[in-house]
């Protein structure tokens, strides 16, 4: 649990030969960028990589990919032994999914949660970067002394270009938009990559943001919207969890909105709380109530099915508006 630099960092890895680098569960495009960039420069430089994820790539994403979706620990050749296991933008050991019991094992967390719990034996935690695909681009650039491939050009800056809503939330500084214009200078199809994330979508995806729509509650005086989908929702509209992912996007659009709240129901039961903050209120801090996390503008939790709308309720009460 020791801080590391970036130089530190980079000495390190060009040590070691045999590598695992894990995003988090429900993989977004930061994650699959940071951990995609990370895998493909470590190969450049004649190591061996393998990306590693408990849940499926969504469909959506496959295009940062190859198509592939599949990037489970049964899915690595025979006989590989890693020999030295990293992390990207996963915040916390319960975010490794059913993989939880690798997070004691990772040698090095890279990550820009202000909620990070320090799982790893060397941290590089930076909370004001807007992505964590901020951060795998300042060791990149070292380690390929700042020759830096189109194709990990474009990785990255997918991952920076979600994070931040397409520079648009208050997580993006001056150096976003600097690590951005190199990434663009390398090659990175920028044009491409924000059609891909934030206009390109299935028609089941679409189906399931009207859905949202319709059904969203105005709370607070519309100051806060809320919306609930649950299994027979799902169910009897065909639509499958990734197709929910903007959802709490969409709710959180209407004029006057400061907190967006979406619970979804999972094939386990248990409901995953959505909460996003366009204001001063930390929904991070909100969320760790129940033992969730996030960034202050952006934050989640899991909650048993009797206790959603109790949960949500709390949530709503934490925002501390009048009526
Ligand atoms: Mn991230």
């Amino acid at each position: 649990m020791n801080n590391i630099t970036v130089m530190g960092i980079c000495k390190m890895l060009q040590q070691k030969n045999n590598f695992l680098v894990f995003m988090h569960e429900n993989p977004d495009a930061d994650a699959v960028g940071s951990c995609f960039a990370l895998v493909y420069t470590l190969r450049k430089l004649g190591k061996t990589a393998y990306p590693v994820c408990c849940d499926r790539v969504p469909s959506s994403l496959s295009f940062m990919t190859e198509g592939k979706r599949e990037f489970g620990i049964d899915d690595l050749p025979d006989g590989f032994i890693p020999e030295f296991l990293m992390s990207a933008d996963v915040a916390s050991p319960g975010q490794f999914g059913a993989l939880k019991s690798y997070a004691t094992k990772v040698n090095l967390a890279l990550d820009h949660h202000a909620t990070h719990e320090r799982f790893a034996k060397y941290l590089y935690v930076e909370p004001k970067a807007g992505a964590c695909a901020e951060i795998v681009y300042k060791i990149i650039n070292n380690l390929l002394s700042g020759n830096i491939p189109e194709e990990i050009a474009s990785l990255l800056y997918a991952g920076l270009a979600a994070d931040t809503g397409g520079f648009r939330y208050a997580n993006t500084t001056p150096i976003t938009h600097k690590v951005a214009a190199k990434l663009i200078e390398h090659g990175a199809n920028h044009a491409q990559i924000c059609r891909n994330l934030f206009e390109c979508k299935s028609k089941s995806a679409l189906a399931a943001e009207a859905f949202a729509m319709e059904h969203v509650k105005y709370l607070c005086g519309g100051k806060i919207t809320y919306v609930k989908i649950n299994l027979a929702d799902k169910h009897s509209h065909g639509f499958e969890d990734e197709d929910t992912y903007d959802v709490i996007n969409v709710i959180r659009r209407a004029d006057g909105v400061k907190i967006a709240i979406f619970a979804r129901e999972k094939d386990d039961g248990s409901y995953k709380i959505s909460t996003r903050s366009s204001c001063e209120i930390d929904v991070a801090k909100i969320c760790g109530i129940f033992g969730g996390g996030g960034h202050s503008g952006a934050a989640g939790c899991s909650v048993a099915p009797d206790m959603v709308d109790s949960a949500v309720e709390r949530i709503v009460k934490e925002c501390g508006f009048n009526d």
